[in-house]
């Protein structure tokens, strides 16, 4: 039986990415077929529509069917996976409030036509922004559907962080291992090293014989980086990060469904690393069977709990400013 995946917002820019991707078998494996469903509003149907036409034009083997649709029942009907990446940009003048207020709007009925629609084993993985958030609205909108089947991409920060330490140590990025992302997905995450290993070797052994100072290099280069990376691709692309947020898209779905010992995602807190139960934040994940596990029982110094808080009271900030929209 093929995997049915819908993509929302997929006449935008990352869905076209993503699409031709899926069908080759990037994402569930080169046995694995594949029908694609479509969903976006009606501005978007024929970017829509003219990315279907383009999946026929592409023959793939592994493509059973496409169906475009601005109607998320349809959209949503019999989703085993669903790529939640269409969302409402942030507009000129508008504020933090307006914008959350503006994807509840989104994601809060979507959620309701997964939990109406979708497959039993459904799994979402929400890309657009503010992600993390979005996720959370979308799994309390969606009866019956475990919540921790509703996650946030942050993988795009772990590799993003992983690139840089590549760069820093002149290293294949291969062999860069354990890097976790904390928090929420924005300028307050944390990507922490300290569990990190470079062919097997604690990273910051091998950093301190390239930056120095590990801690200072940390706070001023590398913490920087990351976090500001989507905003140095626009400043040189002219463009937001569109190819490497499909690819982290694919990364993250391709290690949930067959497993992976050690990456990031934003899922749904039990209250681990002292997290508030409910809020969907990045750790560091494995997958087992079919299923995110919080790796849990790393340390983390007073430096480290300091950031991974910051970035935590942002996401309880967004939970109480949707909470007072009655939108969780
Ligand atoms: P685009 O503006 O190119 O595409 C968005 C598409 O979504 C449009 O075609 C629009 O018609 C559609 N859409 C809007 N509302 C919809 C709805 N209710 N149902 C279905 N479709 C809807 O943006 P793109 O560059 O593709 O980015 C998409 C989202 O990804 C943005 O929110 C962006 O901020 C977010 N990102 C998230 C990243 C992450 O790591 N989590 C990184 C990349 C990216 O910034």
């Amino acid at each position: 039986m093929a995997t049915t995946i819908t993509i929302t917002g997929a006449g935008g820019q990352i869905g076209y990415a993503l699409l031709f991707r899926i069908a080759a078998g990037d994402m569930l494996g080169a046995d694995e077929k594949v029908r694609l469903r479509l969903l976006e509003i009606p501005q978007g149907m024929a970017a829509a529509e003219g990315a279907a036409l383009e999946l026929q034009d592409g023959a793939f083997d592994l493509l059973e069917h496409v169906e475009v649709t601005d109607d998320p029942a349809v959209g949503f009907d019999g989703c085993n996976i669903a790529l939640l990446v269409g969302a409402r940009p942030r507009g000129p003048g508008m504020e933090r409030g307006d914008l959350l207020a503006a994807n509840a709007g989104i994601f809060g009925p979507q959620g309701e036509a997964i939990s109406a629609h979708a497959a039993s084993d459904v799994r979402v993985a929400v890309v657009g922004n503010p992600a993390n958030t979005n996720a959370l609205i979308a799994a309390s909108h969606a009866d019956g559907v475990p919540a921790e089947r509703f996650t946030a991409l942050t993988r795009l920060d772990e590799n993003r962080a992983r690139a840089q330490l590549a760069l820093a140590l002149d290293a294949p990025v291969s062999g860069i291992r354990r890097v976790a992302i904390w928090g929420n997905h924005s300028a307050t995450q944390f990507p922490d090293i300290s569990h990190a290993t470079v062919d097997g070797r604690p990273i910051e052994t091998a950093l301190a014989e390239r930056v120095g100072d590990v801690s200072a290099w940390q706070e001023t280069t590398f913490i920087p980086r990351v976090a500001k990376r989507g905003a140095e691709i626009i400043e040189v692309r002219g463009s937001s990060s569109v190819a490497s947020a499909a690819s982290a898209t694919i990364d993250h779905v391709r290690d949930w469904v067959h497993g992976t010992e050690w990456t990031s995602a934003g899922v749904v807190s039990f209250g681990e690393y002292g997290v508030p139960e409910g809020l969907v934040s990045s750790f560091p994940v494995r997958s087992v069977g079919g299923r995110w596990e919080i790796i849990e029982g790393l340390e983390l110094d007073e430096w480290a709990r300091a950031r991974l808080d910051a970035s935590v009271a942002e996401l309880v900030d967004e939970r109480e400013a949707v909470r007072a929209l009655g939108m969780v």
